[in-house]
């Protein structure tokens, strides 16, 4: 009989879970943030579309968390190589935010308060790949990770998952955001180990 470590049958997880290449698997939960956590109080937190044309359509907390929600749980990776599996979040589809917008874009730049930005195609933020979440773990979303609401799009690498979103610009030309413009991917394809502009 061949001898095979415990570890390896071990745990469940094993069975649904890999790692990317190139990754570890980490239990904690890192903060990463390019600067100061903007204090955004709910009461003043707005989320705002707006197309190629122009148009804009802006929800504020109330009106946020009047819409239908999802609860997924994803793995969550990091380009600075750790990965974290099964992260519970609550949060409401990108489908529903966009569903009344009309828009012939291809490309997106997510806006945050504190004014990072990061760069998605729109074709990635829909059909049930990302939402704008608020509740991680079933508590509210902690400021240091996001709060009071941050986009989640776990199958790019998690930077593209901007922290204190405030907003989607809809764009017919790729704009870069901030880490796509000194040297990160466009895409960021944890699977195919895209990190860096030419992976
Ligand atoms: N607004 C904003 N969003 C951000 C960042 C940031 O610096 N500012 N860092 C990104 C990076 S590099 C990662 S890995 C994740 C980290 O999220 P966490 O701090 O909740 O782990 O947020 C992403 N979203
Ligand atoms: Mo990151």
């Amino acid at each position: 009989m061949p001898i095979v470590s415990r570890g390896f049958h071990g745990r469940a997880r094993d069975a649904r879970h890999k790692l990317p290449p190139g990754q570890y698997e980490t239990a904690d939960f890192p903060v990463l943030s390019a600067g100061p956590t903007p204090a955004v109080e709910p009461d003043e937190w707005e989320f705002t579309v707006r197309t190629e044309e122009g148009a804009q359509h802006t929800w504020n907390w109330a009106q946020f968390m009047a819409l239908p929600s999802d609860t997924p749980t994803v793995d969550l990776h990091c380009v600075t190589k750790w990965s974290k599996f099964d992260t519970e979040w609550q949060g409401v589809s990108l489908d529903v935010l966009l569903e009344d917008v009309e828009t012939s874009a291809e490309y997106t730049l997510v806006h945050s308060y504190g004014d990072y930005t990061t760069n998605v195609p729109l074709e990635d933020l829909l059909d049930g790949k990302a939402w704008i979440a608020y509740r991680h773990d079933g508590e509210e979303l902690d400021p240091e990770h996001g709060g009071p609401a941050r986009l989640l799009v776990p199958h790019l690498y998690f930077w593209k998952s901007a922290k204190w979103v405030r907003g989607i610009q809809l764009l017919d030309v790729e704009e870069r955001g901030f880490w796509e413009t000194i040297g990160y991917h466009d895409y960021g394809d944890p699977w195919r180990e895209q990190r860096y502009q030419g992976d």
